[in-house]
């Protein structure tokens, strides 16, 4: 089994820290999705959504989106306490990793696409996208702020598949990609973030 990613991109740091902490390793391919590595017709026809990361098993069988093969992984290992352990735990984690994703992670994503034209070679950039979805990422900040100043983690008092989700968005997403100072603009998220930093799957 292999994964194919471009380490350097939050969706396979995503995966790469979820293995981390799950204590699993897994062979790597590389491709510089940059450069186009993973637009030929062999990696599209296997791919679902032509992105990285993907899991490719054995078998063949391919696995694409990255909470899918975080599911796939902690479900083989018989460890899924990072999507929660309770039935009340597990509907809170499934709601923050979500919104955390689609409201952060996601909106940031489009707001860095379609601003940056990074990928204008395979898509097409629309920058009025870019900055409403940048002003999302904005205003989502805080709601993820007051999260945290009530809670250790982003679904509770303990980490889960989420926080991997928001270290990135902030970390990478905000701080590097888009420059929205999320850090030194909210407390919460900067004591948490730190706290998060000092593990050794995040470093
Ligand atoms: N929903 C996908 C998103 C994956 C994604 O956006 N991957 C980016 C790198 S972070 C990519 O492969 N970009 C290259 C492209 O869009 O052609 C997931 O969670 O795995």
């Amino acid at each position: 089994m292999k994964i194919y990613e471009f380490a350097a991109n939050p969706s396979s740091r995503r995966v790469g820290i979820f293995l981390k902490e799950l204590g699993v390793e897994v062979d790597r391919v590389q491709l510089n999705v940059r450069e186009g590595a993973n637009l030929n017709a062999e990696y599209q026809e296997k791919s679902v959504n032509g992105k990285v990361p993907m899991l490719e098993l054995d078998d063949g069988t391919c696995i694409s989106e990255t909470i899918a093969i975080c599911r796939f992984f902690a479900e083989k290992h018989n460890d899924t306490s990072l999507f929660g352990t309770t039935p009340e735990e597990k509907g809170l984690v499934e709601m923050w990793q979500r919104i955390v994703e689609f409201d952060g992670l996601y909106a940031g994503f489009q707001a860095f696409r379609n601003l940056s034209g990074v990928y204008s070679d395979r898509e097409r950039c629309v920058p009025a996208w870019g900055e409403e979805s940048k002003r999302r990422v904005e205003e989502f900040l805080p709601k993820l702020d007051k999260q945290l100043s009530r809670n250790d983690y982003v679904a509770g008092d303990k980490l889960s598949v989420a926080d991997i989700t928001g270290f990135l968005f902030v970390g990478v997403v905000c701080e590097k990609a888009l420059e929205i100072k999320a850090l030194e603009a909210y407390p919460h998220i900067q004591a948490w973030y730190d706290k998060l930093s000092q593990r050794a799957a995040f470093q």
